[in-house]
């Protein structure tokens, strides 16, 4: 599932990939020192962030918004609707500590490294990889940067939604090993309309106490984690099956995320 650096057409072969595994990784122009920095910053800001909320459960200020739980934006729409930057940990039995900045784009961070990696996921040869696969035309939507550390407990297996979407992902950190929670896909799962349609309907039917989009009927073992060092692109579609992998104590993982629906044309942030 992985594009080699020396291949001709690179879009060209990360298209055919995707398309028949949902999924494809591919290395990208950015090179490390750039990720490095790029990557420091934003996380000192997001330790800025969470030092002038203190022990309150949100603080706002010109430059952003922080919150601990859904206390003051409390949906996705608002979240990715909001005028500055949002600094969101979530709360819950599962995905505890996972820190979602939305808006980064607007986030000010000294240096131009930062900024070049969001070019990066947000980049024209994802636009073009997802047209070739699909052919269908892509726009971007929200832009954000998943922050994860020691979040031992995840959601498990489950789709986005039954409509075709897709996520960029360009890694911020080195994933070493499972502990380091890598992003995790069930390759082909993508064309498994009748398996994900039948499993909402069964989520609804039964009143399954999680969300209708979780993939109650299928193994967790199917589940490839994709260990990948900074720097490499995964695109994936997210009408198929995925989740991140449970973190061991210590493990890290930071990642851009760049939203993609077929005939997009709204740039929240
Ligand atoms: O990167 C992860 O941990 C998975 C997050 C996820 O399910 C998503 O972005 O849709
Ligand atoms: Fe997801």
């Amino acid at each position: 599932m992985m594009v080699a650096d020396e291949e001709k057409d690179i879009a060209q072969r990360a298209s055919e990939i995707l398309r028949k595994y949902g999924l494809v990784v591919l290395p990208i122009t950015v090179d490390v020192n750039t990720i490095d920095q790029g990557r420091d910053k934003v996380t000192q800001f997001i330790s800025k962030a969470r030092e002038a909320m203190g022990e309150e459960n949100h603080y706002s200020c010109e430059e952003y918004y922080v919150q601990d739980g859904l206390t003051l934006f409390d949906h996705y729409g608002a979240l990715a609707a909001a005028n500055r930057p949002v600094v969101y940990i979530r709360r819950g039995e599962t995905d505890n500590g996972f820190i979602d900045l939305f808006g980064v784009d607007e986030v000010q961070v000294e240096g131009d490294e930062f900024k070049s990696c969001i070019d990066a996921v947000k980049s024209e040869l994802v636009g073009k990889i997802l047209k070739l696969a699909t052919g269908v035309e892509y726009g971007r939507t929200s832009t954000n940067l998943y922050h994860h550390e020691s979040v031992m407990c995840t959601r498990r297996l489950h789709v986005d939604g039954l409509m075709p979407r897709a996520k960029s992902f360009l890694m911020l950190t080195d994933i070493t090993s499972l502990d380091d929670g890598p992003y995790t896909f069930v390759p082909r799962s993508h064309r498994w309309r009748r398996i994900n349609g039948l499993n909402h309907i069964l989520n609804r039917f039964f009143r399954h106490p999680g969300a209708d989009t979780d993939s109650t009927l299928v193994s967790e073992k199917l589940g490839l984690p994709l260990i990948v060092k900074k720097g490499m692109l995964i695109i994936s579609f997210q009408h198929g099956i995925h989740r991140g992998w449970p973190q061991g104590q210590g493990g890290k993982r930071t990642a851009l995320v760049q939203s993609w629906d077929p005939g997009a044309e709204k740039f929240v942030h």
